[in-house]
């Protein structure tokens, strides 16, 4: 089994769409093993993204993120690293393939509706970064 780590990002939470992506979630046989909704702010915004600083995209990167409340998770899976990567589709909305989470809730390539770890070592750095080992039991 592999954790890892998923935003359900403003613009979906705002657009009432957390539910279905939950749904999904479950249909495909992930274990929620924590989740809360937040609202971050723009300097939590900047730490958990710190890797893209240097990105001419960072300032609307963060500036998007802390825009409104998201949910944070963390699933656990086998191959829950890229069993997710796959169920989110493509960075940009418009190359997603049919039947993701990108393609259905996201508008364009930054609000995209989702978040998912992209390697082990990044798991590792973003569940600790929201969720206390309390909060995995
Ligand atoms: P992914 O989330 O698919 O791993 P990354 O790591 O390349 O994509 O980018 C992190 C986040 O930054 C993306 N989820 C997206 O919201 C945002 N982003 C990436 N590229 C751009 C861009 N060109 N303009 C605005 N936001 C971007």
């Amino acid at each position: 089994m592999e954790r890892t780590f998923a935003i359900i990002k403003p613009d979906a939470f705002a657009a009432g769409s957390a539910g279905k992506i939950l749904a999904r979630i479950y249909a495909e046989g992930f274990t929620v093993v924590g989740i809360k909704k937040l609202y971050m702010s723009k300097v939590e915004a900047e730490g958990f993204y710190y890797v893209h600083k240097e990105r001419p995209f960072f300032g609307e990167l963060t500036d998007f993120m802390s825009s409104g409340p998201c949910i944070v998770m963390v699933m656990e899976a086998a191959g829950a690293i890229l069993k997710w990567r796959d169920l989110m589709g493509a960075t940009n909305p418009a190359e997603a393939a049919e039947g993701t989470m990108r393609k259905e809730f996201g508008s364009n390539i930054g609000e995209n509706a989702t978040h998912g770890s992209d390697a082990p070592e990044t798991a590792a750095f973003e569940i600790p970064y929201f969720f206390s080992g309390l909060e995995l039991l």
